[in-house]
């Protein structure tokens, strides 16, 4: 497959004011007509109009009032050009497109019966012939004419213009979108939906409509997004400045779709995941999701639709500075400062969880890529939230105002625009003079940075010295790394666990944190009135996206643990207390050393369980022990299931060490009452049910009848689900009869509910209790289809991503599960394929027993005829 340069970017021939699109909507034969106004860039020097287009039918091509035949065009290779075109062209072209055969859902396509669009990144050209390119930006007008009574519902971008019935039961309605936007945005969809609406007092005094479109029968799931998408416009007021520009604002739902959502401007399009809520479907975590998801696409409007993305290597611009506002939006959603610590440490913890492992793969890519076979392999963890976090280190470096001024000059800049990652940077270093060139390496250079620190006190002088030395592991096509500039945050604590103010030599400032700011590969940093040997708590708050290697005592890991006033750091300092111990733990089970774990830790563990002046939601977090994952990450040959049996053992010792106290957290964080998703209430709920996970581990058969009650007493998804979940993934469901009833019970409770039934299959799939057998039996239930992205996920994603016990058996039998299936499903939704060929990135680094059957497996894929999505990840994955 041919690969993309960043570098061979060319300005467009040819650039569009206008264009006017009509549908005819039908399953089998959409017709679609095209009027677009171009006129030739005076940037360019080519006077080639080049269109791409895919799967389309050419009906007729006109440009300027004479049809066109070959070779007054040339049509190959996806691209249709037309040499020697005048200064001004209209070009009208008539097309046809089959939505009932679309099974990638890209483009034009029918989910149950209704018609969705997704054009992100290039799906616009299997609509019409068009510069299907983001920084091609025109005027759009839509009219869509369909059936009335199938589809009495008829949405596109910007404003409703017109509408009106036509003979033969038929209807239309013209949209207009008075802000020109790229292709990737349009949207249109027309089916049978019902919408939530109300109007909404804008700061500036405007109303406006919002409106949250569903299927018949989902009204009563609606509410919750209404209310995030009003509290996104606020928030984006409030903090940014930034007004919605539209008269009318909606959001659909539809149940087949690729990701998560869509930020077509102003017609929103999301995966009913990310839409529909109530208590008896929804868990705190989908709430959660809602409204973060709900504020990023809504935050796209100005960071991506606004200004967005000249061309696809640029796309962290948008995705990289949303993600940052959505984190920022739901921190201070939260209300509190615990609420705003808990949110970013999950955040990390999902950049480790899964940005670290691909920075350390063969997909390694920059955040601002230099090459790509197929763009939709790279709407990644590193474009995404590696890029949030380097937003997140131009806040570190210039405070919030001046993060804040650094943004106001980017839009006055580049409003209405296409533009480059480059930009945004111009725009922070000149609101705030300051020189930010080498901070260009966080975009350019791949790979996970590794902070070294090293201190040294002088009582006498009372000085700290903090060595820092920075590195950077090779990556593909990157062997030789620069110094980052690496925004350090540090802070002091004496031996009763209070600050000490940090002072930098020479400096007037004392403050309880100071971000020094690392620019060569090694420096040191001299702070100067420590009267004491202090506790260093280093990289609060996760300053910057690096692996810290400092070596840190036991004790002052617990001393941290205990006083540190970082929530992040408290947090920081119990996981590393628990990832040393569970690495030893799974070197003893490879060798088959007796496996003990100590004291001291298990009155830590207990110690911050029973602290009940700490937020219970940090309480969860901080005894959670690290996934198999992360500590996967931390060893230079992976055994998936020496780490599982490792943990497992850790989490037993736990839970039947500390049952008295397990058992009174659970009592003592019951929410009575109505159930509410807030997040005082959404963090008792996951203390008291990680406290039920712990419990269904100890020796007893008691705790399985108390998971039971909490299963049939519940009035909320997020009870009901953690029960299941943890009397199936314990094994109780071995030892009681009743468990299968209950998951019986459970799938015929909702089994008109897709997410609920989603969530069915995942709890199975995710178990290390369930067998490959079983695996291969839930996919010829009925209720298991390809064509649904979110249920493929469920099962198959669910297996091989996420169950670690499971999916890497010795004999390879998960690997050749994952084989067929992946080919299967690549037939049908290359996008969605692609994703699942990404289990085997780490395979190199198996234990030499699993890498044989994971490589016999790839090879085996390899050897097939693959959608281009796939083969890149194939080939990177093998290279
Ligand atoms: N911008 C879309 C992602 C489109 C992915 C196309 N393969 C969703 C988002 O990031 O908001
Ligand atoms: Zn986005």
């Amino acid at each position: 497959p041919e690969t993309i340069q960043r570098l061979d970017y060319t300005v467009p021939s040819f650039l569009v004011d206008h264009i006017d699109l009509t549908f005819d909507l039908a399953p089998s034969a959409t017709s679609v007509s095209a009027t677009t106004r171009f006129k030739h860039n005076p940037a360019s020097d080519s006077r080639e109009i080049v269109l791409n287009g895919q799967d389309l039918e050419l009906v007729k091509i006109v440009m300027n009032g004479r049809t066109l035949e070959k070779p007054d065009y040339a049509l190959d290779h996806g691209e249709l050009r037309i040499p020697n075109a005048p200064d001004d062209v209209t070009l009208v072209i008539d097309t046809l497109v089959r939505p009932d055969k679309n099974t990638s859902l890209m483009g034009l396509y029918i989910s149950n019966g209704n018609f969705f669009t997704q054009c992100e990144a290039e799906g616009f050209r299997k609509i019409t012939y068009y510069p299907d390119r983001p920084d091609v930006m025109a005027s759009y007008t839509v009219t869509l004419f369909a059936d009335k009574k199938k589809y009495p519902v008829l949405l596109s971008n910007g404003n409703l213009v017109d509408q009106g019935d036509l003979p033969k039961g038929r209807h239309f309605a013209k949209w207009e979108d008075p802000f020109k936007k790229p292709s990737y945005l349009f949207a249109l969809v027309a089916g049978n939906l019902v919408c939530q609406e109300e109007t909404f007092r804008l700061a500036d005094g405007r109303d406006v409509l919002l409106q949250v479109w569903v299927e018949d029968g989902n009204l009563d799931k609606t509410p919750h997004a209404m209310e995030s998408l009003k509290h996104s416009i606020a928030w984006d007021e409030s903090r940014f400045g930034l007004e919605l520009d539209l008269d009318r604002f909606m959001i659909v739902a539809v149940s087949d779709f690729n990701m998560g959502a869509m930020e077509n401007k102003g017609l929103n399009i999301f995966n009913t995941r990310y839409v529909l809520a109530n208590p008896r479907i929804a868990t705190d975590q989908d709430y959660a999701n809602i409204e973060s998801v709900v504020g990023h696409e809504y935050f796209h409007n100005w960071t991506g639709d606004r200004v967005t993305c000249r061309d696809w290597f640029q796309l962290s611009l948008k995705e990289g500075l949303t993600v940052f506002r959505d984190q920022e939006f739901s921190a201070d959603r939260t209300g509190s400062d615990s609420g705003r610590a808990v949110k970013r440490i999950e955040d990390v913890r999902t950049l480790r969880q899964v940005q670290f492992p691909e920075d350390a793969g063969p997909m390694a890519h920059p955040v601002r890529p230099d090459s790509y076979q197929e763009i939709n392999n790279f709407y990644t963890v590193t474009i995404y939230e590696k890029g949030a976090e380097v937003v997140r280190m131009y806040q570190t470096l210039l405070g919030r105002d001046g993060f804040k001024k650094g943004m106001d000059l980017y839009f006055k800049r580049h409003d209405g625009n296409a533009v480059t990652c480059a930009d945004f940077l111009a725009a922070m270093a000149d609101a705030n003079g300051r020189d930010l060139s080498q901070f260009e390496l966080w975009y350019s250079q791949a790979g996970t940075p590794r902070v070294k620190l090293e201190s040294d006190y002088d009582s006498l002088n009372r000085t700290l010295s903090l060595t820092l030395s920075q590195s950077c592991p090779p990556t593909p096509g990157q062997t030789e790394k620069k110094p980052f500039l690496i925004p350090i945050a540090i802070g002091l604590l004496d031996a009763h666990g209070k600050e000490i103010p940090v002072r930098v030599k020479g400096s007037d400032n004392a403050s309880d944190t100071c971000v020094l700011e690392l620019t060569q590969e090694k420096q040191t940093f001299t702070l100067v009135d420590v009267p004491e040997k202090p506790v260093i708590s280093a990289l609060r708050n996760f300053s910057a996206p690096v692996i810290l290697e400092f070596e840190q005592t036991d004790e002052e890991l617990l001393h941290l643990l205990a006083n540190d006033t970082d929530s992040f750091n408290r947090w920081e300092a119990g996981q590393r207390l628990a990832m040393r111990r569970l690495l030893e733990l799974t070197h003893a089970v490879r060798e088959n050393r007796p496996l003990t774990l100590d004291k001291p830790f298990i009155d830590a563990f207990r110690t911050v369980l029973t602290n009940t002046s700490l937020d219970p939601a940090l309480r969860e977090l901080a005894l959670t022990l690290p996934s198999e994952t992360i500590i996967a990450e931390k060893m230079d040959e992976i055994d998936p299931r020496a780490i599982h049996t490792a943990r497992q053992f850790m989490r037993k010792t736990l839970a039947n060490a500390l049952e008295k106290e397990w058992q009174k957290a659970y009592k003592n964080n019951l929410t009575d009452g109505e159930y509410r998703p807030i997040p005082q209430d959404a963090g008792k709920r996951a203390l008291k049910n990680l406290a039920l996970s712990y419990l269904l581990l100890c020796d007893s058969t008691d705790t399985c009848h108390m998971a039971i009650d909490q299963y049939r007493q519940a009035n909320n998804m997020t009870d009901r689900l953690a029960a299941l979940t943890s009397l199936v993934h314990s094994g109780c469901m071995q030892k009681l009869p009743e468990v299968k009833e209950l998951l019986e019970h459970f799938y015929k409770e909702y089994e008109n509910e897709p997410l609920v039934i989603d969530k069915w299959f995942s709890l199975q799939s995710t178990s290390p209790t369930t067998s490959i057998e079983s695996i291969r039996e839930l996919m010829e239930h009925p209720a298991f289809t390809f064509r649904n992205p979110n249920r493929a996920r469920s099962l198959i994603f669910g297996f091989c991503h996420n169950n670690m016990a499971q999916f890497h058996a010795e004999d390879g039998s998960g690997y050749e599960f994952w084989a067929k299936y992946l080919l299967e499903l690549d037939r049908i939704n290359p996008q969605v394929a692609a994703r699942l060929a990404r289990c085997m990135d780490q395979y190199k680094r198996y234990v030499p027993s699993l890498r044989q059957p994971a490589e016999r497996a790839l090879k085996q894929v390899s050897k097939q005829e693959l959608s281009r999505d796939t083969r890149e990840i194939i080939n990177k994955t093998l290279s």
